[in-house]
Order: structure tokens, then sequence, then C-alpha cells
């Protein structure tokens, strides 16, 4: 039998998060970011996502050179460590110049902006040896769907992705989708627009994505279903697996929390799909609960990780002729991953 590969694990400095929400403060001391650096070595993921700005804070008051520097400097630590940063992403949700957009913001220089620091982030993302660039494309979108013009947006994001792509020819861009929050209606809400619009780029094949498990099931989705169907693609580049219940705000609950049985078949798409051969990581976008108290901090990252392992121990086990058989029978083997005894170690 083909081995089976191991997969490799990472998450971001905002992943351990103190509490804060739009309705209260932070609930548990702040924690700066290398006990962060030192925990993720603890818990043994192997590698590191990073915004632009943890990677280098204050970025926006930095000089090019300055911003190399510092990123150097971070590179080094990471190899020392023997940590890997699995990508970085342009913040773009944050700054004064981005509260109508980003590359879609209705002001010319808002746009400029955008884009200078999106390149900011490929150096950073070169120096740090990742070729991933991830766009979660937070404020392109609108509150008022009359306010920006839909197709002149599409057009926008098409040129903006254009000059990164031009701007470095080795990098890739993972569209992250998310179809709402913070915007009312975002323009890229799911797998199938962020593949579409690749198309339009002057470098399709660089044009890929991430799926994130809560922005699938927000979008009404499957998450299971946007992994094969980015992965017959060959477009599933980076993953941000974590739970959700139904359709509210994004809740970035540790991964198989809520609904053990989308967990499931998310596993058993990428397993299928051979979701990691390529080098790909599987990440954690996860947020401890606010009423989670300090001694149970990184609890979210480890349980997210265990549940994920012991799901891929069920998926290769999966009763798969029992199965075909009850198929073959006109029955829905929907009973079968509950016989696995999905909550047991065995
Ligand atoms: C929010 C997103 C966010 C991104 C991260 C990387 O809904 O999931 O956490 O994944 O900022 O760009
Ligand atoms: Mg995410």
């Amino acid at each position: 039998m083909a081995k089976k590969h191991t997969y490799r694990f990472c998450f971001g400095p905002w992943n351990i998060s103190e509490g804060q929400d739009p309705y209260g403060p932070p609930v548990r001391p702040p924690a700066n970011f290398d006990w962060k650096l030192d925990q993720l070595k603890k818990l043994g993921f192997d590698a590191m996502m990073f915004h632009d700005d943890d990677a280098v804070p204050e970025i926006d008051n930095k000089s090019e050179a300055q911003i190399r520097k510092e990123a150097q400097e971070l590179k080094k630590r990471l190899d020392g460590e023997g940590i890997a940063a699995e990508m970085v992403a342009p913040r773009l949700w944050f700054a004064p110049e981005t509260i109508d957009g980003a590359y879609t913001s209705n002001d010319t220089r808002h746009r400029q902006y955008a884009i200078d620091r999106s390149l900011r982030s490929i150096d950073i993302a070169r120096i740090l040896g990742t070729d991933i660039l991830v766009l979660w494309l937070a404020r392109e979108g609108t509150y008022i769907r009359e306010s920006k013009n839909g197709r002149r947006s599409i057009e926008l994001l098409v040129e903006a992705f254009d000059k990164m792509l031009a701007y470095d020819k080795q990098v890739r861009l993972a569209i992250e989708p998310k179809p709402n929050e913070p915007m009312d209606h975002a323009y890229l809400p799911t797998i199938g627009h962020a593949l579409a619009i690749a198309q339009l780029t002057r470098d399709p094949k660089r044009v890929g994505c991430l799926i994130e498990s809560a922005h699938a099931i927000l979008a009404g989705l499957d998450p299971a279903d946007e992994i094969d169907f980015a992965m017959a693609f060959g477009k599933l580049w980076s993953l941000h697996l974590n739970d959700q219940n139904g359709l509210k705000f994004d809740q970035d609950k540790p991964f198989g929390s809520t609904n053990l049985r989308v967990a499931f078949n998310q596993v058993r798409a990428l397993e299928r799909d051979g979701y990691g051969k390529a080098g790909e990581y599987v990440c954690f976008d996860v947020h401890p609960f606010r009423t989670t108290r300090v001694e149970h901090w990184l609890a979210h990252l480890n349980n997210s990780r265990r549940t994920f392992l012991k799901l891929v121990a069920k998926a290769r086990t999966f009763d798969e002729r029992k199965a075909q058989q009850l198929i073959a029978e006109g029955r829905s083997p929907f009973r079968l991953p509950l016989r696995c005894s999905l909550l047991t170690d065995r």
C-alpha cells in the first residue's frame, strides 16, 4: 500500500487572541510575538502564518530598506528555531486608507496605498522563504451596493493582482474568499469566484485559493465540497480549518467543535485529494472563546490538531467497501462515520 503522508501544521500569532469582541475589551493579558513563537514551538507546530505587520510591526512608518532589514532578522530567528513561514498576507483592513476597501476603494490614492503595501508584503514573503501571498479581501465589498460599481471593482481587483504577479515572477496569490463580515457583501464570496477571477489575470496559473471552513459555511456551502472543487483545479494552496455554528458572525471555533460530520468530510476530501503532498500546510484559523481562562489559552490549537489527526485515522479506516455496498443498494452510508466512533481514541 502507498505510504500515507504526514501533515504539517501551522497557525498565526493572531490565533492566540486576548478575547476582545465588538462589545468588550480583552480578557486575557497581552502576549508578545516572542512568547507566541515559543508556544508554537512547544506545541510542536511546523510553521507560522504572518500578516505583513506581524513580521514587520508598524510597517506603514518604515522605509523599504528598513522593512527588508527587519524581515531578514525575523528570517534568521525562524531558521534558528526551525520554524517555517507558511505565508504572508497584507493587512488591508486596518489603516485609514482602507476604510472604503483597498484595491476597490473609490479613491485612487487609497488604491495605490493597497498596491504598495501588497508589494512590500511580497518582499517580506520572499525574504521569509515563502511564495504564498494570502489575500483575504476583507473590505473589497460594500455596505450599500450602489456605492461602488461592481463591474469596475472586478477590473480593479484584476489590475491589482496583475501588478503583484508582474512584480515577482515566483509569487502565488492565494485568495481567501469570505461572503460577508466586515462588509455586507464581498466581491469574491466563494472559491468559485476566486478561481474564476484567476482566469482574468495575466498569469492564471499563479492565482489560486485558500479555503476557510467557517467562510464556506457562512456562504451556505459545504467546506468539503469547496476542497474537492479547488483541488480538482490544483489550486488549493493553503487551508484555514476551523468550525462555525451556522449563519451568524464569523466564529473561528476549534476544528470539529461544532459539527464533527462536516469536519470528517473535510478531512476525507483532503485525504482523497492528496492535500499536503506538494508541501501545503494545514493551518488552524481558530480563536479561544472569550470565556477561556489563561491556563487553557492554547487548548483550541492543540484540540484542533488532535481532532484533525483522529479524523485522519478515521478517514483512513473508513469502510469504503461497506459504503459502496450501501450506495449500490440505493441506501446512504450516513451512519458509517458515526460507527467509526469518532469521539474515542480508538
Ligand atoms: C478573517 C480571516 C482572517 C485571515 C487572516 C489572513 O475572517 O479568516 O483571519 O485568514 O487575516 O489574511
Ligand atoms: Mg482565515
